[in-house]
């Protein structure tokens, strides 16, 4: 097949699914482009079958915004066209299911490219709520070919949000790499980043407000009053500012290490002891889905998405949103009684090489492609 695939190029879990799956496609001889405003974050720079396409926004002094949406389709419209694809696969419908709408009416014959959207999460939940794009988001969503969505909650979100009850919404879960993902040996990255006798907790995202990022650094506090453990926080965005500060606050700023946007998380993962993700809401959780297969155990929100992927009791523990106490006890308990770590730990790994294999997902797109296709 000749697969174009369009998303954010930058650290966020979107743009990690669609590199991740494009690769794995291209490995398995498909033609693979890559139509996004900057080179995807985890694409190495050649790769057989991949091809890159530079979406260029270009400037003009009348436009205080410049019509990303507009560039967009016009670069799937020119991919589409030179490279004769049979399908066109966006993730995050805001603007990309629109923009690859417009793209296939440009076509001549616009029924020979097929568009599949995936769903990711805030695209549904957030963003695509607001009044100043609801109703765009669903009319492109209801136009696409082919729509999947990451969980079952968001599936059941976008049915019950948009009201689009005739949307056949395909669920098809992330997947990690366990070859990638995985626990490293004791010494590793961890001697820099924590004293041999502290836990090492972590947490990973885009700090913005849906990740509660505070509540992250207030667990983490209750969690050092009882164990040795130091904070480790990879990633960046609006909220970092408010965390450092609570973290001076809470008296723990010498405990409490920002890392900023890292290329190499499953390296950082691999030497966690225990993964927080206290979201206020969560289509999905991949940063959760890494950390379990790199043997960490979550503690984590009951926040949609998220509880599809992490099984309270089993490969983590979940309670309510904002319960910092109770996650702290969660926490707490787990760090101190090393069986039921390993054996937490382990679960997270099984769970991810049989229900989230890349080899499994990868399988179903295709599958799915196939579909659409009419083949
Ligand atoms: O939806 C977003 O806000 C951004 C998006 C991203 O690019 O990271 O995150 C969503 O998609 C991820 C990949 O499918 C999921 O793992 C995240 O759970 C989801 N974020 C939210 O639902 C807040």
């Amino acid at each position: 097949m000749r697969i174009g695939i369009s998303c954010y190029p930058t650290y966020g879990g979107s743009g990690a699914v669609a590199t991740e799956l494009g690769m794995r496609l291209a490995q398995r001889g498909h033609e693979v482009h890559f139509v996004s405003y900057a080179h995807p974050f985890r694409l190495p720079r050649f790769l057989r079958n991949t091809y890159f396409h530079e979406i260029e926004v270009s400037r003009y002094p009348l436009f205080e915004y410049p019509p990303y949406s507009l560039a967009a389709t016009v670069a799937m419209h020119e991919v589409a066209t030179q490279r004769h694809l049979d399908l066109f696969h966006v993730h995050y419908a805001v603007p990309h299911a629109t923009s690859a709408w417009l793209a296939k009416q440009m076509l001549s014959e616009p029924g020979e490219l097929k568009i599949v959207t995936t769903l990711h999460g805030t695209d549904i939940t957030l963003v695509g709520q607001d009044p100043s794009y609801r109703s765009i988001v669903k009319f492109s969503i209801e136009r696409s070919d082919g729509l999947t969505a990451v969980s079952n909650f968001l599936r059941l979100q976008t049915v019950a949000t948009f009201g689009c009850i005739d949307c056949d919404v395909r669920v098809i879960p992330n997947f990690v790499d366990t070859e990638i993902f995985y626990r490293r040996p004791d010494g590793y990255h961890r001697n820099a980043l924590a004293n041999p006798d502290e836990k090492i907790l972590m947490h990973l995202s885009n700090f913005r407000p849906v990740k509660r990022v505070e509540d992250v650094v207030r667990v983490a506090a209750r969690v050092m009053e009882n164990v040795p453990a130091r904070l480790v926080l990879v990633g960046d965005g609006p909220d970092r500012p408010r965390a450092e500060e609570r973290a001076r606050n809470l008296g723990i700023g010498d405990r409490v290490v920002f890392l900023g946007k890292q290329e190499s998380v499953a390296e950082l993962l691999g030497v966690a002891d225990l993964f927080l993700l206290p979201s206020e809401s969560e289509s999905f959780g991949l940063s959760a889905l890494e950390a379990m297969a790199s043997e960490v155990p979550v503690v984590g929100t009951r926040c949609g998405g998220l509880e599809e992927v992490v099984e309270d009791g089993v490969s983590g523990r979940l309670l309510p949103v904002g319960a910092v106490d109770a996650m702290a006890t969660a926490a707490i308990d787990i760090l101190s009684n090393p069986d039921r770590h390993k054996q937490i730990g382990a679960a997270g790994r099984a769970v991810s090489a049989e229900r989230y294999s890349a080899d499994r997902i990868v399988a179903m797109y295709e599958a799915f492609y196939e579909e659409v296709l009419g083949r």
